[in-house]
Protein backbone atom coordinates (compact mmCIF):
# COMPACT_ATOMS: atom_id res chain seq x y z
CA UNK A 1 0.00 0.00 0.00
CA UNK A 2 1.32 3.40 -1.07
CA UNK A 3 1.32 5.94 2.01
CA UNK A 4 0.48 9.19 0.83
CA UNK A 5 2.63 11.57 2.89
CA UNK A 6 1.35 14.91 3.50
CA UNK A 7 2.76 17.59 1.59
CA UNK A 8 3.80 20.04 3.84
CA UNK A 9 3.18 23.65 2.67
CA UNK A 10 5.25 26.24 3.47
CA UNK A 11 3.27 29.53 5.00
CA UNK A 12 3.95 32.44 2.38
CA UNK A 13 5.34 35.58 4.34
CA UNK A 14 3.36 38.12 2.73
CA UNK A 15 3.81 42.03 3.46
CA UNK A 16 1.48 44.34 3.29
CA UNK A 17 2.79 48.58 3.13
CA UNK A 18 1.05 51.55 3.00
CA UNK A 19 2.77 54.23 0.93
CA UNK A 20 1.71 57.92 1.42
CA UNK A 21 1.77 60.25 -1.36
CA UNK A 22 2.97 64.17 0.20
CA UNK A 23 2.38 67.81 -0.10
CA UNK A 24 4.97 70.32 0.28
CA UNK A 25 4.78 73.16 2.09
CA UNK A 26 7.24 75.43 0.06
CA UNK A 27 10.25 74.88 -1.55
CA UNK A 28 9.92 73.75 -4.86
CA UNK A 29 12.58 72.89 -7.41
CA UNK A 30 15.05 73.54 -4.72
CA UNK A 31 15.30 70.03 -4.15
CA UNK A 32 17.81 68.91 -7.28
CA UNK A 33 19.65 72.37 -6.35
CA UNK A 34 20.51 71.21 -2.96
CA UNK A 35 18.62 73.50 -0.99
CA UNK A 36 15.97 73.23 1.28
CA UNK A 37 12.07 71.78 1.07
CA UNK A 38 9.33 71.65 3.53
CA UNK A 39 7.44 68.69 2.90
CA UNK A 40 4.83 65.95 4.50
CA UNK A 41 3.50 62.65 4.08
CA UNK A 42 -0.53 62.66 3.83
CA UNK A 43 -3.10 60.09 4.76
CA UNK A 44 -3.98 59.94 0.88
CA UNK A 45 -1.91 56.58 0.17
CA UNK A 46 -1.18 53.66 -2.31
CA UNK A 47 -1.63 50.19 -0.58
CA UNK A 48 0.59 47.24 -1.56
CA UNK A 49 -0.27 43.39 -0.65
CA UNK A 50 3.49 41.23 -2.05
CA UNK A 51 4.10 37.89 -1.17
CA UNK A 52 6.64 35.14 -2.25
CA UNK A 53 5.26 33.27 -4.95
CA UNK A 54 8.14 29.52 -5.10
CA UNK A 55 9.24 30.75 -8.52
CA UNK A 56 13.22 32.35 -8.74
CA UNK A 57 12.29 34.68 -11.75
CA UNK A 58 8.72 35.08 -12.22
CA UNK A 59 6.98 37.98 -11.00
CA UNK A 60 3.15 39.43 -11.69
CA UNK A 61 2.06 42.79 -10.66
CA UNK A 62 -1.57 43.79 -10.88
CA UNK A 63 -3.01 47.45 -10.12
CA UNK A 64 -6.51 48.33 -9.44
CA UNK A 65 -5.96 51.71 -11.69
CA UNK A 66 -4.51 49.35 -14.91
CA UNK A 67 -6.82 46.33 -16.78
CA UNK A 68 -3.67 44.66 -17.54
CA UNK A 69 -1.20 42.81 -14.93
CA UNK A 70 2.21 42.88 -15.62
CA UNK A 71 4.45 39.65 -15.63
CA UNK A 72 7.69 40.44 -15.38
CA UNK A 73 11.09 37.66 -15.65
CA UNK A 74 13.53 39.25 -13.07
CA UNK A 75 16.15 38.23 -16.32
CA UNK A 76 15.63 40.54 -18.53
CA UNK A 77 14.38 43.48 -17.44
CA UNK A 78 13.47 46.20 -20.16
CA UNK A 79 11.80 49.40 -20.23
CA UNK A 80 7.83 49.55 -21.03
CA UNK A 81 5.77 51.46 -23.43
CA UNK A 82 3.06 51.75 -20.00
CA UNK A 83 4.73 54.42 -17.59
CA UNK A 84 3.47 53.16 -14.82
CA UNK A 85 4.98 49.85 -15.07
CA UNK A 86 8.44 51.49 -15.73
CA UNK A 87 8.27 52.57 -12.04
CA UNK A 88 8.11 49.08 -11.31
CA UNK A 89 10.79 47.86 -13.47
CA UNK A 90 13.03 50.70 -12.41
CA UNK A 91 12.62 49.22 -9.00
CA UNK A 92 13.21 46.37 -9.73
CA UNK A 93 16.34 47.19 -12.17
CA UNK A 94 17.81 49.32 -9.29
CA UNK A 95 17.68 46.30 -6.82
CA UNK A 96 18.67 44.00 -9.25
CA UNK A 97 22.01 46.18 -10.24
CA UNK A 98 22.77 46.72 -6.45
CA UNK A 99 23.42 42.98 -5.57
CA UNK A 100 19.56 42.64 -3.89
CA UNK A 101 18.51 39.42 -3.81
CA UNK A 102 15.53 39.69 -5.06
CA UNK A 103 13.61 36.45 -6.34
CA UNK A 104 9.44 35.77 -7.47
CA UNK A 105 7.06 37.38 -5.80
CA UNK A 106 3.28 38.39 -6.50
CA UNK A 107 1.92 41.97 -5.80
CA UNK A 108 -1.62 43.45 -5.79
CA UNK A 109 -1.45 47.46 -5.61
CA UNK A 110 -4.64 49.81 -4.71
CA UNK A 111 -4.42 53.39 -5.17
CA UNK A 112 -6.61 56.57 -3.50
CA UNK A 113 -3.93 58.78 -5.05
CA UNK A 114 -5.11 60.73 -7.99
CA UNK A 115 -2.71 60.93 -10.76
CA UNK A 116 -1.08 63.68 -11.98
CA UNK A 117 -2.12 65.73 -9.31
CA UNK A 118 1.19 66.21 -8.14
CA UNK A 119 0.89 64.45 -4.94
CA UNK A 120 2.99 63.02 -5.78
CA UNK A 121 1.67 58.99 -6.38
CA UNK A 122 4.86 58.06 -8.89
CA UNK A 123 7.17 58.39 -5.61
CA UNK A 124 4.49 56.42 -3.45
CA UNK A 125 4.22 53.87 -5.92
CA UNK A 126 8.42 53.22 -6.07
CA UNK A 127 9.13 53.76 -2.33
CA UNK A 128 6.08 51.36 -1.46
CA UNK A 129 7.19 48.70 -3.86
CA UNK A 130 10.97 49.44 -2.75
CA UNK A 131 9.67 48.50 1.29
CA UNK A 132 7.84 46.00 0.71
CA UNK A 133 10.55 43.73 -1.41
CA UNK A 134 13.24 44.79 1.24
CA UNK A 135 11.17 43.75 3.83
CA UNK A 136 9.90 40.05 1.64
CA UNK A 137 13.15 39.06 1.11
CA UNK A 138 14.79 40.80 4.13
CA UNK A 139 17.36 43.22 2.13
CA UNK A 140 18.39 45.37 5.35
CA UNK A 141 18.29 48.56 2.92
CA UNK A 142 17.71 51.91 5.36
CA UNK A 143 14.74 53.92 5.24
CA UNK A 144 17.27 56.44 3.03
CA UNK A 145 18.28 54.16 1.17
CA UNK A 146 15.06 53.21 0.09
CA UNK A 147 14.24 56.53 -1.26
CA UNK A 148 17.57 57.10 -3.01
CA UNK A 149 17.09 53.16 -4.46
CA UNK A 150 13.46 55.03 -5.55
CA UNK A 151 14.83 58.18 -6.71
CA UNK A 152 17.17 56.19 -9.13
CA UNK A 153 14.61 54.10 -10.39
CA UNK A 154 12.94 57.30 -11.71
CA UNK A 155 15.77 58.72 -12.84
CA UNK A 156 17.09 55.72 -15.09
CA UNK A 157 13.97 54.22 -16.01
CA UNK A 158 11.01 56.84 -16.51
CA UNK A 159 13.12 59.67 -17.06
CA UNK A 160 12.26 62.35 -14.66
CA UNK A 161 15.34 63.87 -13.15
CA UNK A 162 13.28 64.57 -10.06
CA UNK A 163 14.94 65.48 -7.12
CA UNK A 164 14.60 63.69 -3.50
CA UNK A 165 11.86 65.10 -1.87
CA UNK A 166 9.34 63.17 -2.74
CA UNK A 167 11.02 59.74 -2.17
CA UNK A 168 11.99 61.42 1.54
CA UNK A 169 8.45 62.96 2.36
CA UNK A 170 6.82 59.67 1.44
CA UNK A 171 9.37 57.16 3.52
CA UNK A 172 9.79 59.44 6.51
CA UNK A 173 7.13 61.21 7.22
CA UNK A 174 5.30 62.41 10.83
CA UNK A 175 2.24 62.88 11.58
CA UNK A 176 1.09 66.64 11.74
CA UNK A 177 4.66 67.12 11.08
CA UNK A 178 6.37 68.86 8.39
CA UNK A 179 9.88 67.85 7.50
CA UNK A 180 12.57 70.42 7.14
CA UNK A 181 14.95 68.70 4.72
CA UNK A 182 17.95 69.89 3.63
CA UNK A 183 18.56 68.11 0.39
CA UNK A 184 22.68 68.83 0.50
CA UNK A 185 23.37 66.96 3.33
CA UNK A 186 19.92 65.12 3.94
CA UNK A 187 20.18 65.91 7.72
CA UNK A 188 15.78 66.60 8.72
CA UNK A 189 14.16 68.23 11.20
CA UNK A 190 10.33 67.80 11.81
CA UNK A 191 8.20 70.51 12.76
CA UNK A 192 5.02 70.37 14.06
CA UNK A 193 2.06 71.77 11.69
CA UNK A 194 0.18 73.89 14.03
CA UNK A 195 -2.20 75.62 12.02
CA UNK A 196 -4.91 75.83 13.64
CA UNK A 197 -8.12 77.68 13.10
CA UNK A 198 -6.64 77.48 9.77
CA UNK A 199 -6.48 74.07 7.57
CA UNK A 200 -4.51 73.07 4.24
CA UNK A 201 -6.66 72.81 1.70
CA UNK A 202 -5.42 71.46 -2.03
CA UNK A 203 -7.53 72.02 -5.35
CA UNK A 204 -6.76 69.66 -7.88
CA UNK A 205 -6.75 72.21 -11.12
CA UNK A 206 -7.74 68.83 -12.70
CA UNK A 207 -4.98 69.86 -16.06
CA UNK A 208 -1.97 67.75 -15.90
CA UNK A 209 -0.18 69.57 -19.23
CA UNK A 210 1.78 67.48 -21.24
CA UNK A 211 5.12 69.82 -21.01
CA UNK A 212 5.94 68.65 -17.18
CA UNK A 213 7.86 65.72 -17.59
CA UNK A 214 10.15 67.23 -20.41
CA UNK A 215 9.97 70.64 -19.11
CA UNK A 216 11.30 69.37 -15.64
CA UNK A 217 13.73 68.34 -16.81
CA UNK A 218 14.73 71.37 -18.92
CA UNK A 219 14.53 73.16 -15.86
CA UNK A 220 17.34 71.40 -14.14
CA UNK A 221 19.44 71.76 -17.09
CA UNK A 222 18.79 75.28 -17.16
CA UNK A 223 20.06 75.86 -13.67
CA UNK A 224 22.95 73.05 -14.01
CA UNK A 225 23.83 76.05 -17.02
CA UNK A 226 24.29 78.17 -14.69
CA UNK A 227 25.98 76.95 -11.56
CA UNK A 228 28.47 75.85 -14.35
CA UNK A 229 28.86 79.01 -15.71
CA UNK A 230 29.32 80.83 -11.94
CA UNK A 231 31.45 78.41 -11.29
CA UNK A 232 34.42 79.73 -13.78
CA UNK A 233 33.99 82.87 -11.23
CA UNK A 234 33.95 81.30 -8.28
CA UNK A 235 35.72 77.82 -8.29
CA UNK A 236 33.95 76.66 -5.21
CA UNK A 237 30.53 77.15 -6.24
CA UNK A 238 29.26 72.88 -6.72
CA UNK A 239 25.38 73.68 -7.01
CA UNK A 240 22.98 77.21 -6.33
CA UNK A 241 22.75 75.95 -2.24
CA UNK A 242 26.38 77.99 -3.01
CA UNK A 243 25.62 81.00 -4.41
CA UNK A 244 24.47 84.30 -2.89
CA UNK A 245 22.60 86.63 -4.83
CA UNK A 246 25.71 89.01 -5.00
CA UNK A 247 27.30 86.20 -6.57
CA UNK A 248 24.91 85.96 -8.97
CA UNK A 249 24.32 89.40 -9.49
CA UNK A 250 28.06 89.63 -9.88
CA UNK A 251 27.88 86.65 -12.93
CA UNK A 252 24.82 87.93 -14.30
CA UNK A 253 26.23 89.71 -17.42
CA UNK A 254 27.44 86.12 -18.10
CA UNK A 255 23.90 84.55 -17.99
CA UNK A 256 21.49 84.80 -20.11
CA UNK A 257 18.15 86.14 -19.04
CA UNK A 258 16.50 82.95 -18.85
CA UNK A 259 19.25 81.23 -16.71
CA UNK A 260 20.11 84.29 -14.26
CA UNK A 261 15.83 83.95 -13.83
CA UNK A 262 15.92 80.24 -13.24
CA UNK A 263 19.12 80.80 -10.61
CA UNK A 264 17.31 83.92 -8.93
CA UNK A 265 13.99 81.64 -7.90
CA UNK A 266 15.68 79.12 -6.67
CA UNK A 267 17.71 81.37 -4.34
CA UNK A 268 14.64 83.40 -3.02
CA UNK A 269 13.07 79.84 -2.55
CA UNK A 270 15.61 78.49 -0.35
CA UNK A 271 15.10 81.86 1.64
CA UNK A 272 11.33 81.39 1.78
CA UNK A 273 11.98 77.80 2.93
CA UNK A 274 13.98 79.18 6.09
CA UNK A 275 11.58 81.79 6.82
CA UNK A 276 8.44 79.53 6.11
CA UNK A 277 9.89 76.82 8.99
CA UNK A 278 10.14 79.89 11.20
CA UNK A 279 7.53 81.13 10.84
CA UNK A 280 5.29 77.82 10.98
CA UNK A 281 7.78 77.35 14.57
CA UNK A 282 6.24 80.78 16.08
CA UNK A 283 2.74 79.95 14.41
CA UNK A 284 3.35 82.94 12.53
CA UNK A 285 0.60 82.30 9.70
CA UNK A 286 0.47 85.28 8.32
CA UNK A 287 3.98 85.53 7.45
CA UNK A 288 3.67 81.88 6.01
CA UNK A 289 0.88 82.48 3.94
CA UNK A 290 2.30 85.38 2.65
CA UNK A 291 5.74 83.28 1.51
CA UNK A 292 3.37 81.07 -0.18
CA UNK A 293 2.06 83.89 -2.21
CA UNK A 294 5.42 84.87 -2.77
CA UNK A 295 6.21 81.37 -3.81
CA UNK A 296 3.91 81.03 -6.74
CA UNK A 297 4.93 84.19 -8.02
CA UNK A 298 8.59 83.60 -8.40
CA UNK A 299 7.34 79.93 -9.83
CA UNK A 300 5.00 81.76 -12.62
CA UNK A 301 7.03 84.51 -13.33
CA UNK A 302 10.97 83.40 -13.03
CA UNK A 303 10.85 79.75 -13.57
CA UNK A 304 7.56 79.45 -15.78
CA UNK A 305 6.04 76.37 -14.72
CA UNK A 306 2.54 77.56 -13.73
CA UNK A 307 -0.24 77.44 -16.16
CA UNK A 308 -3.37 79.69 -16.90
CA UNK A 309 -5.33 77.75 -14.40
CA UNK A 310 -3.08 77.61 -11.51
CA UNK A 311 -2.74 81.33 -12.02
CA UNK A 312 -6.58 81.94 -12.11
CA UNK A 313 -7.01 79.72 -8.67
CA UNK A 314 -3.96 81.24 -6.48
CA UNK A 315 -5.39 85.19 -8.33
CA UNK A 316 -8.87 84.14 -7.22
CA UNK A 317 -7.66 83.27 -3.62
CA UNK A 318 -6.73 86.71 -2.78
CA UNK A 319 -10.00 88.11 -2.92
CA UNK A 320 -10.41 86.17 0.35
CA UNK A 321 -8.96 87.52 3.84
CA UNK A 322 -9.63 84.22 5.39
CA UNK A 323 -7.23 82.83 2.75
CA UNK A 324 -3.81 83.69 4.21
CA UNK A 325 -1.87 82.38 0.95
CA UNK A 326 -1.98 79.68 -1.89
CA UNK A 327 0.46 78.59 -4.65
CA UNK A 328 0.98 76.04 -7.01
CA UNK A 329 2.38 72.88 -5.57
CA UNK A 330 4.99 70.15 -6.35
CA UNK A 331 6.94 70.31 -10.43
CA UNK A 332 4.10 72.75 -11.68
CA UNK A 333 2.16 72.31 -15.68
CA UNK A 334 -1.23 71.69 -13.83
CA UNK A 335 -1.99 69.51 -10.49
CA UNK A 336 -3.04 71.12 -7.09
CA UNK A 337 -2.59 74.42 -5.60
CA UNK A 338 -2.00 73.92 -1.93
CA UNK A 339 -4.30 76.92 0.04
CA UNK A 340 -4.32 77.84 3.35
CA UNK A 341 -7.69 78.76 4.56
CA UNK A 342 -9.14 79.69 7.67
CA UNK A 343 -11.70 76.68 8.89
CA UNK A 344 -14.63 79.01 9.07
CA UNK A 345 -14.41 79.94 5.93
CA UNK A 346 -13.66 76.71 4.16
CA UNK A 347 -17.06 75.94 2.80
CA UNK A 348 -18.37 78.89 1.19
CA UNK A 349 -14.54 79.39 -0.30
CA UNK A 350 -15.34 75.92 -2.00
CA UNK A 351 -18.39 76.69 -3.44
CA UNK A 352 -17.47 80.20 -4.57
CA UNK A 353 -13.67 79.30 -6.03
CA UNK A 354 -14.99 75.94 -7.58
CA UNK A 355 -17.78 77.91 -9.32
CA UNK A 356 -15.77 80.83 -10.91
CA UNK A 357 -13.26 77.92 -12.01
CA UNK A 358 -16.20 75.96 -13.71
CA UNK A 359 -17.09 79.50 -15.49
CA UNK A 360 -13.31 80.24 -16.90
CA UNK A 361 -12.69 76.95 -17.84
CA UNK A 362 -15.40 74.49 -17.95
CA UNK A 363 -13.50 71.90 -15.98
CA UNK A 364 -14.48 70.55 -12.43
CA UNK A 365 -12.01 71.65 -10.00
CA UNK A 366 -11.11 69.06 -6.80
CA UNK A 367 -10.91 70.35 -3.31
CA UNK A 368 -8.55 67.85 -1.42
CA UNK A 369 -8.58 68.02 2.40
CA UNK A 370 -5.62 66.54 3.96
CA UNK A 371 -4.29 65.54 7.10
CA UNK A 372 -0.50 64.85 8.04
CA UNK A 373 1.13 61.58 8.68
CA UNK A 374 3.86 59.03 9.04
CA UNK A 375 5.73 57.97 5.98
CA UNK A 376 5.65 53.91 5.19
CA UNK A 377 3.86 51.52 7.03
CA UNK A 378 4.80 47.90 7.02
CA UNK A 379 2.89 44.71 8.31
CA UNK A 380 4.23 41.92 8.12
CA UNK A 381 2.24 38.48 8.93
CA UNK A 382 3.15 34.70 7.80
C1 LIG B 1 8.50 66.96 -8.53
C2 LIG B 1 9.83 66.25 -8.26
F1 LIG B 1 9.67 64.90 -8.22
C3 LIG B 1 10.47 66.74 -6.95
O1 LIG B 1 11.75 66.16 -6.81
C4 LIG B 1 10.56 68.27 -6.91
O2 LIG B 1 11.60 68.74 -7.70
C5 LIG B 1 9.22 68.89 -7.30
O3 LIG B 1 8.72 68.37 -8.53
C6 LIG B 1 9.33 70.39 -7.46
O4 LIG B 1 9.65 70.96 -6.24
O5 LIG B 1 7.55 66.62 -7.57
Amino acid sequence: MKIETKKHIEPKPRVQIVSPGRINLIGEHTDYNNGYVLPAAIDKCIFFKIEKNGSKFNCTITSDHYPDALSVDLRAIKKSEITWENYILGVLDELLKGGKGIEGFDCMIKSELPIGSGLSSSAALECGLTSGLNELFQLGMTKEEIALLSQAAEHNFVGTKCGIMDQFASVFGKQDHVIRLDCKSRKYKYISAELDPYAIILLNSNVAHQLASSEYNTRRLECEKGVAIIRENFPNVESLRDVDLDMLEYCSWFLDDVVFNRCSFVLAENKRVLAAANALKKCDLVKLGSLLYQSHEGLRDLYDVSCAELDFLVEYSKRYKEVLGARLMGGGFGGCTLNLVHKDAVTNYLIDISQAYFDRFNIELTPIEIALENGTKIKTSQ
